[in-house]
């Protein structure tokens, strides 16, 4: 397993690298997934390491690189582990989310006083790969039994990775919020993300497939499927996506696909028409220029649909 990236959300105060350089489990120097949030709730991001053979977790202050727990998620257990963090209970301090690759077991720790808040599988029976996300900020709303509303911060979005089986659940409440199957009779990876794309205030899914980038969109509220539309029609090969809070507007406003080949879309959250394409080859973010014939070579052209490679 590589090291997972930081999240650049938050930025802890002080590097941390020293700190890392030395083995930092026992009897473990391989790579390690890490995050980064609040856990101490000063203000600065804090560094969440978890050792994937063994679910051992030690959280390094972002203020003083001193630790400052270390425990192990999955007691007795070897195998992969994930790990986010995110503050699901809305208490200021950021909690730990870990998920088992073995058995998709899904727990979280209270950031402020270390307990287990949550423990629970997202996929009872399953027994392979499952990747975890956790959506920030964004508050999940549900109707409960009588129409009651139940609100908590982070929803969990949970991926059983053999079979495309999308979760979503209450980062506080631990309960199923959505369950989707996108891609019926296909069993292989697909690409998620979360967002609030029509400013409702829930988070919505979005599921791409291989298949033509078929995109599909589930709406948080109602979990009904908002949109289906192929973003890459007659183009089969894994697609990125990215779904923005719509509330943010700019550039990344809506969804965002990326075929292998550099080929970015944007599609509106409201209407699915595509936004812009253009190629982005070297992954900055920026349009790649061409040069026109006769024109000199600096003067960006729309590049012709390019999606097959
Ligand atoms: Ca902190
Ligand atoms: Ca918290
Ligand atoms: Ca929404
Ligand atoms: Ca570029």
């Amino acid at each position: 397993m590589n090291c997972e990236p930081l999240e650049d959300r938050l930025t802890p105060a002080i590097d941390l690298s020293q700190s890392l350089r030395a083995p930092l489990f026992d009897g473990y120097s391989g790579a390690f997934a890490a995050a980064a949030g609040d856990v101490s709730g000063d203000g600065t991001a804090d560094l969440v390491a978890i050792a994937p053979v063994n679910g051992h977790v030690k959280v390094l202050d972002g203020r003083t690189g001193v630790q400052r727990s270390s425990f192990f998620a999955y007691s007795e257990f070897t195998g992969s582990v994930r790990v986010a963090v995110a503050d699901v209970n809305g208490d200021g301090y950021a909690d730990i989310i870990t998920v088992a690759g073995r058995d998709a077991h899904v727990k979280v720790f209270n950031g402020r006083t270390g307990t287990l808040d949550q423990s629970f599988l997202a996929y009872p029976g399953y027994n392979g790969a499952v990747v975890l996300d956790v959506q920030r900020g964004i508050p999940l709303q549900q109707y409960g039994p009588g129409g009651a509303t139940i609100s908590t911060f982070a929803p969990l979005v949970v991926q059983a990775v053999d079979n495309g089986h999308v979760k979503v659940f209450g980062g506080q409440t631990g309960a199923e919020a959505g369950s989707f199957m996108p891609y019926a009779g296909y069993n292989g990876p697909i690409q998620v993300a979360t967002g609030d794309l029509n400013y409702d205030g829930m988070v919505d899914v979005v599921t791409v497939a291989p298949t033509g980038g078929h995109v599909r969109v589930f709406d948080g509220a109602t979990r009904i499927e908002r949109a289906s539309f192929q973003a890459y029609p007659g183009y089969n090969g894994l697609v990125e996506i990215a779904a923005n809070d719509s509330s943010l507007g700019g550039s990344s406003y809506g969804i965002t696909t990326r075929a292998p080949d550099g080929h970015v879309k944007r599609f509106d959250p409201f209407t699915w028409t595509e936004i812009a394409s253009y190629m982005d080859v070297n992954r900055d973010g920026v349009p790649d220029v061409e040069p026109v014939p006769g024109s000199g070579p600096t003067q960006l052209i729309t590049l012709p649909n390019q999606a097959s490679v």
